[in-house]
């Protein structure tokens, strides 16, 4: 990349200069429909808003909560437009979370979808360095369409440096206090240039969709950079669920779906009562692919997933496989641009066949903001994931568990993951979480939280049924020992499994 870049001119700007602004580039769940030239019309008005009205120069934090919507996309490109750096937040933080986030970026401006503005409004007290919040899709006087109104549709992009910084992404992991990632606006035309157009392979006439939020990296890159680095479009529902994913893909004929695991698993058996017809991709990440989804789906959609691990500290997608290599149980082989290895307990590589953590080198890579734990997270230039993997003969990665979720039980190493794999693949089983609690006798034994499909009892004959049928597949030593019924399991707000929320005493 040269060295002056600003991620807003490659990506958004470049399709009106190159005379195609007339593409479409978003549609709302509201049913509005942007072109590209909309969004860079909007996105220019919301810079002189930041720059001459709110005070923002180059450098400054801004945060920004909302929903999915072409007007929080239009934000996000506003600031990188200003110079600025995109503080994107979960829209279901609450106050406290929203008070760690904003101390620990030193954010000084905000732009916040009004119906949202409680929880920000009740973390201002402990916030003095945040001076300015404008809202969105609000219809007062003093709101950003108001504001914004008044400004011209042209704006000069601030010069930003290739590696300047752009965007913090706060990942809360499943443990621990909330970390920020840096990333440089090379980072985020890095990302458009390995996976995608590796693996994904997408077409200007293709319609994004799917569920993650876009203050996930997940969402970020599957539902704005992504498309738009091709000129194609994306669709951004408010509320997405298994229930609302389906018939938004019948709605709008999309045609490359980004969602997680559970939530392919939760909309398989209601596949059939939609037109998928226009579909063409589906995309299965942040978490683990369980083989039982990964058939489960091709046997009631006829389609391959493409599963992928990616993570905030890296920004998006490291590993992963096209449909035509696609193999069962394996997350596949690292995208183009990347190296990856496994490395043993010394920081030495290991063979292909052994356990041990995951390491990733590449375009992008973690620079956790102010915070110790970077130490922890990179060891001789590999960025560590927190991921258990082998890799088999032919190269392929194969997930174990977190490096946390393996159980030791009567001396025999026991991956979660497995278990679960095992679990899922009964009829009767909709989510399922293993961990492993402390035990007198074998140290720990395997404990499998169970969430049953609609309609299913919960039993001691089940908790047996479900005990045999773990027996019967993978080697009998793993099965849960205890089985406990749920009607949930604690998750992130980016739909990861919490496994250290079931190991709490208290935990419903
Ligand atoms: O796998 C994940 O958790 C992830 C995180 C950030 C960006 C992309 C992905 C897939």
């Amino acid at each position: 990349f040269p060295d002056r870049l600003n991620c807003a001119t490659e990506l958004l700007d470049k399709w009106i200069a190159s005379g195609q602004g007339d593409r479409l580039c978003l549609q709302g769940s509201d049913g509005s429909r942007w072109t590209y030239a909309d969004l860079q019309a909007r996105a220019n008005q919301i810079a002189h808003v930041l720059h001459s009205e709110m005070g923002v120069v180059p450098g400054n934090r801004v945060l920004l909560r909302g929903a999915n919507t072409p007007e929080m996309v239009a934000c996000w490109f506003a600031v990188q437009k200003a110079g600025a750096v995109a503080v994107a937040t979960m829209p279901l933080l609450r106050a406290k979370e929203l008070t760690q986030v904003i101390q620990k970026a030193e954010v000084s401006h905000a732009l916040c979808d009004v119906r949202l503005a409680q929880e920000l409004a009740a973390a201002l007290p402990a916030c003095p360095q945040l001076r300015s919040v404008v809202h969105f899709h609000s219809e007062a006087s003093d709101g950003l369409e108001a504001r914004a109104a008044g400004h011209s549709s042209e704006f000069s992009n601030v010069d930003t440096a290739a590696d300047d910084c752009c965007l913090i992404a706060f990942t809360s992991g499943t443990t621990g206090a909330p970390k920020g990632t840096m990333h440089f606006h090379r980072d985020v035309l890095a990302i458009c240039r390995c996976w995608p157009s590796h693996v994904l392979k997408p077409q200007a006439d293709d319609i994004f969709i799917g569920s993650p939020p876009l203050a996930f990296t997940f969402g970020l890159g599957g539902l704005v950079l992504f498309p738009m680095s091709v000129g194609a479009s994306a669709v951004l529902l408010e509320k997405a669920s298994p229930e609302t994913l389906l018939p938004a893909i019948t709605q709008y004929r999309a045609t490359i779906l980004f969602t997680a695991p559970t939530s392919y698993r939760a909309m398989a058996p209601s596949v059939a009562q939609h037109d998928l017809s226009s579909l063409r991709k589906c995309i299965s990440a942040g978490e683990a692919l369980p083989a039982a989804t990964r058939k489960l789906w091709k046997d009631c959609s006829g389609i391959e997933l493409i599963d992928g691990i990616g993570a905030t500290e890296l920004l998006h997608i490291f590993i992963s496989h096209d449909e035509q290599h696609a193999k069962p149980g394996a997350t596949g082989l690292p995208v183009p641009g990347y190296r990856a290895c496994i490395l043993g307990d010394e920081g030495q590589v290991l063979p292909a066949g052994q356990v041990g953590r995951l390491g990733v080198k590449g375009p992008t890579g973690c620079r956790y903001l102010a915070d110790a734990r970077q130490a922890g997270y990179v060891l001789n230039g590999w960025n560590l994931t927190g991921d258990a993997y082998l890799q088999d003969a032919e190269g392929y990665f194969i997930y174990q568990a977190r490096t946390d979720d393996m159980i030791i039980s009567g001396g025999y190493n026991i991956a979660g993951p497995e278990v679960e794999s095992a679990l899922l693949a009964h009829a009767a089983v909709a989510e399922c979480a293993v961990i492993g609690v402390a035990d007198e006798e074998r140290g720990q034994i395997v404990k499998a939280a169970v969430v049953l499909r609609q309609g299913i009892e919960p039993s001691p004959e089940m908790a047996k049924e479900l005990q045999d049928f773990v027996k019967a597949s993978i080697a009998p030593y793993k099965y849960p020992r205890a089985i406990e019924f749920r009607a949930s399991l604690p998750r992130t707000e980016t739909g990861k499994l919490q496994r250290f929320r079931l190991r709490l005493p208290d935990d419903k």
